[in-house]
C-alpha cells in the first residue's frame, strides 16, 4: 500500500507522559496527530495493543520502532529503524508490504534509505533534544539539503528532534512539511491543545 498522506507523526512513549499515557495519547489523536510509533525500550506487547486499537478506532496508523518482528508478528503498519537498529534492507524484506520507516542524518543516509525501499525518513535532529541526547540541532543547509535530496526520491521526510509550535516556522521555510514529536505532546500539561497547534501550523 503506498504511504499515506500523514503530517503530524507522535513517537508514543507511555513512559514520557507528564499525564497519564492512556490520556495522552487520546488527547493527541483527538488534537491532530494522524500517524503514531509504538516507541518502547522493554517489550510491551498488551501495551502495544492498547495501543494500536486506540489508534484504530480513529483510522490512524502504527509503526513499530527498532522491533520489526513485532512490528511483522503483529500485522503492524510498519517498523521504524535507526541507523544502529537491523539493515533497511533486511527489514524491508521481512515487512513484505507493510511500511518502512527510516532514521538519516545526512543525504547519504536519505539516499540509502531510498535505494532500499524505505517509505519515509526521519530526518534529523533539526534541533538540540534531551529525548536522545542531541546537543545541537542541523545547520539550515543540511535541512535544506536533506528535504532536496528527499524530495527526489520522492520519499516523505518527517523532521525530527526539539520540534515546537514555536520552531516549525522556520522549517517549513525550508521546505519542511511533516514532522515527527515526542515532547512537545508527551510532556505538554495539555496535549490535546499541544497537537492542535502544532497541527494548525502544519
Ligand atoms: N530521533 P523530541 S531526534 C527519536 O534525529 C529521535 O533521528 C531523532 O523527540 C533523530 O520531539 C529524536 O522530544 C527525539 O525531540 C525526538
Amino acid at each position: 500500500m503506498p504511504f499515506p498522506d500523514r503530517r503530524l507523526y507522535l513517537l508514543f512513549t507511555p513512559d514520557r507522559c507528564r499525564n497519564d499515557p492512556w490520556d495522552t495519547l487520546l488527547a493527541a489523536l483527538d488534537g491532530g496527530v494522524d500517524i503514531v510509533q509504538w516507541r518502547v525500550t522493554a517489550p510491551d506487547r498488551g501495551g502495544f495493543e492498547r495501543c494500536r486499537t486506540a489508534c484504530r478506532d480513529r483510522g490512524v496508523p502504527v509503526l513499530v520502532n527498532d522491533d520489526v518482528m513485532l512490528a511483522v508478528r503483529s500485522r503492524a503498519s510498519g517498523a521504524h529503524v535507526g541507523q544502529g537498529d537491523m539493515p533497511t534492507d533486511a527489514a524491508r524484506k521481512l515487512l513484505g508490504p507493510a511500511w518502512l520507516g527510516v532514521s538519516a542524518h545526512d543525504v547519504a543516509q536519505i539516499d540509502a534509505a531510498a535505494a532500499a525501499g524505505a517509505d519515509y525518513v526521519g530526518f534529523g535532529p533539526c534541533h538540540p533534544t534531551a529525548t536522545k541526547g542531541y546537543a545541537t540541532g542541523k545547520s539550515t543547509a543540511e535541512i535544506e539539503a536533506a528535504v532536496t535530496a528527499a524530495a527526489a526520491h520522492r520519499l516523505p521526510l518527517f523532521a525530527i528532534g526539539g520540534i515546537t509550535a514555536e520552531n516549525l516556522l522556520p522549517l517549513q521555510a525550508l521546505g519542511v512539511d511533516r514532522i515527527a514529536v515526542s515532547s512537545t505532546i508527551l510532556d505538554a500539561r495539555d496535549p490535546r491543545r499541544a497537537a492542535e497547534s502544532l497541527r494548525r501550523t502544519l
